[in-house]
């Protein structure tokens, strides 16, 4: 399975913000609301409690028809029955990532400047940002709107834009050329998540 095209939002269910009790939860009402693909980001839980959850949010994407991505931990992939992994320019290269998941298996790469994104030959689609400056990954420069139309001219393989994206700014987003966006905090953070959602597909779509 890889990126169905009509896969415009991609939504993290990113532990930082959402508790491991409500993590069923959210994936649903991220569901509702009309996701295209779904992550599970957990920087700081134990790969037990990634397994764990990962094992309960599979069916429910499965039964969507949505993809479901695990951040890091392509060994957990086949077990949980992920679609794919996530990874990062620090982590195990891609041909590893690939000999490990199988050809089937969705890899992204998060890049964050045009040279990296046009070096990611054998990822199945790039994050690229963050555009914005944004809490949910601090330590990061925002790279802005000035490279997404170039982005998407040299770069084939779909392109999911990610940083400080909310419905605020994503019809900015677009307008400097991107067709896909990542957005976090904004939906987690959302009083009702699955509206959320709706409102941004409303204007990706
Ligand atoms: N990679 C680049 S920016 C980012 C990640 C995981 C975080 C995006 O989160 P938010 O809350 O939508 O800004
Ligand atoms: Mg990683």
């Amino acid at each position: 399975m890889k990126i169905p095209s009509r896969c415009y939002l991609y939504g993290i269910l990113d532990l930082g913000y959402v508790d491991p009790a409500n993590a069923l939860r959210m994936t649903r009402l991220m569901l509702d609301g009309g996701v295209g693909m779904i992550q599970l980001r957990a920087k700081t839980q134990d790969i037990e409690t990634v397994r764990a959850i990962a094992l309960r949010i599979a069916p429910l994407c499965h039964e969507a028809g949505v993809p479901f991505i695990l951040n890091d931990h392509p060994q957990l992939v086949a077990e949980t029955g992920a679609n794919g992994v996530h990874v990062g320019q620090d982590d195990m290269p891609i041909a590893k990532v690939r000999a490990m998941i199988g050809p089937e298996a969705i890899i992204g790469l998060s890049t964050h400047s045009l040279a990296q994104a046009m070096d990611s030959e054998g990822a199945d689609y790039i994050g690229f940002g963050p555009l914005f400056a944004t809490p949910t990954k601090p330590d990061y420069k925002p790279v802005g709107l000035r490279d997404v139309a170039e982005v998407h001219r040299r770069v084939s393989v779909p392109i999911f834009c990610i940083g400080g994206i909310k419905l605020e700014n994503l019809s900015e987003v677009l307008a400097a050329g991107a067709k896909r966006a990542v957005v976090v905090s904004g939906i987690l953070q959302s009083s009702d998540p699955a509206a959320y959602c709706q409102k941004c597909m409303q204007i990706l779509a």
